[in-house]
């Protein structure tokens, strides 16, 4: 099956940003293998102010500075008119107040083939543009950054991993959240540190026992840490492994 290759443009006053943190790990991976392409776009080469200012004070008065439309709408519409404006593509904006980053709306971005990640800086952007040309807010955390990159990174990073053939397939399936739940504890050598041993099942080379045990373990850790997220999963404390702990 053709692989399929993901298209995504940022926007950013800070390319640059987004160009380091694409050198390394799975971005480089996916860049390399060509299921990837980054175009960084800077909204400051669609200025039309003096000193390519993209900013501007905010209506009402109030803190900072505001990203203005014309300059983010001017450059959507390049990337847009580039892709003969079909509409396999998504807008997403950066921000605090987006849904939270999980599995259901990953998979839901990746139905199209090229995203457009939109990343603010200062207080924000005018939200006309958000309004015209904003299909999807995705939020990284409730907290406030300076600035959309670090959070556009954070998203790529989540999406490539479930790009088919990027990953082996065994990582994503096994990966905290995948199925919901927690991911069970990991060991490697040496199988004793500090006086601490590791369990027998996962040295026993019995694929069904540590099958059932790292789903067990997945139950328990999930149980300590999040018990908010099994609620989520239906009917949990009937499944075979959910043992009350
Ligand atoms: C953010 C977040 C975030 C807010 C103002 C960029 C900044 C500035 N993006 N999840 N949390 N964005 O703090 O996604 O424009």
């Amino acid at each position: 099956m053709k692989k399929k290759k993901l298209i995504i443009n940022i926007i950013t006053i800070f390319p640059e940003m987004i160009k380091s943190i694409s050198k390394f790990g799975i971005i480089r991976k996916s860049l390399k293998s060509k299921m990837l392409k980054i175009n960084c776009w800077n909204p400051r080469n669609f200025s039309s102010k003096k000193n390519n200012s993209i900013d501007d004070k905010p209506y009402g008065g109030g803190p900072g500075m505001i990203m203005s439309a014309i300059p983010l709408y001017k450059t959507i519409k390049k990337i847009k008119l580039l892709n003969n404006y079909k509409k396999d593509i998504i807008t997403i904006y950066l921000t605090p107040q987006g849904k939270k980053i999980n599995k259901k709306n990953i998979l839901r971005i990746l139905k199209f083939n090229k995203i457009i990640l939109l990343c603010g800086r200062y207080e924000g952007i005018d939200e006309r543009l958000i309004i015209k040309e904003v299909d999807k807010e995705i939020s990284i955390g409730d907290y406030v950054l300076n600035g959309g990159e670090l959070p556009a990174m954070i998203l790529i990073e989540c999406i490539i991993r479930f790009i088919p053939g990027i990953l082996k397939n065994k990582c994503i399936e096994e990966e905290s959240f995948f199925n919901g739940l927690l991911d069970y504890p990991n060991y490697t050598k040496p199988k004793k540190f500090k006086g601490m041993k590791v369990p027998k099942v996962l040295l026993s080379g019995n694929h069904k026992n540590i099958k059932i045990w790292k789903l067990k373990e997945s139950f328990k850790t999930t149980l300590l840490k999040r018990p908010d997220l099994l609620k989520k999963i239906k009917n949990y404390k009937k499944t075979k492994y959910f043992k009350k702990i």
